[in-house]
């Protein structure tokens, strides 16, 4: 069975692959030969999931899904947030990392969640599915697995990063993982 992704992340695409197993076949908007970046203009990961996921019904007819999501962090307020692809700079994983950092020196609380906003747009229009993993900062990188923020994330009940971690373990326990569960879920997939 095929399904449509709305991204053009390929770290994303593979995990979805990964979690979705191979009854499901991943394709993104690249695959579509839809190169064009989409203006994330939303003010919600809501808004974002839906901007991605819409755009690309429209571009295919094809049902399709949109993932936004990123690191929220509670010393700072919520950031980076929605702007998780290009706090520092777009798509570079290291600078934006170390910006994070940089802000949460000396910070005692480095609580923070990662979150995926799932947004399913058909002709019916869209429909929402979310996943949260709650954990902790570090203040150094650990780890090379995964992508962006992975080697600062420590989930709780672990002793390691995501990125620490191999890709079936986080995929297990992940917010992307929770939000396509409840996909999977809602229409019996
Ligand atoms: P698309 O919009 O094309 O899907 P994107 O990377 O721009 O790709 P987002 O706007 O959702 O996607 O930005 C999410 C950012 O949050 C992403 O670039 C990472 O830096 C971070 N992020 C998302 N999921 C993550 C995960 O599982 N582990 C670590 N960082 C993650």
């Amino acid at each position: 069975k095929e399904i449509l992704f709305a991204t053009h992340n390929l770290h994303k695409k593979e995990e979805i692959q990964q979690i979705l197993g191979s009854r499901f076949l991943v394709k993104s908007l690249t695959d579509y030969h839809l190169n064009e970046e989409i203006e994330e203009n939303g003010t919600s990961f809501h808004e974002n999931a839906l901007i991605k996921a819409q755009y690309c019904f429209e571009q295919t007819g094809i049902p399709s899904v949109g993932d936004d999501s990123g690191l929220v962090v509670n010393e700072l307020g919520g950031r980076p947030g929605i702007y998780s692809a290009r706090y520092a700079s777009d798509h570079d994983f290291q600078k934006n990392i170390a910006k994070v950092l940089e802000e949460m020196k000396g910070k005692t609380d480095r609580s923070a969640y990662f979150v995926t906003v799932l947004c399913y747009y058909t002709e019916q229009g869209p429909v929402y599915f979310e996943g949260k993993v709650f954990g902790n900062l570090l203040d150094e990188n650990k780890g090379v697995q995964g992508f962006g923020y992975d080697p600062i994330f420590v989930p709780d009940g672990f002793q390691m990063t995501f990125a620490e971690m191999q890709p079936d373990e986080k995929n297990k326990i992940s917010h992307r993982k929770k939000a396509l569960d409840q996909f999977l879920h809602a229409f019996d997939l």
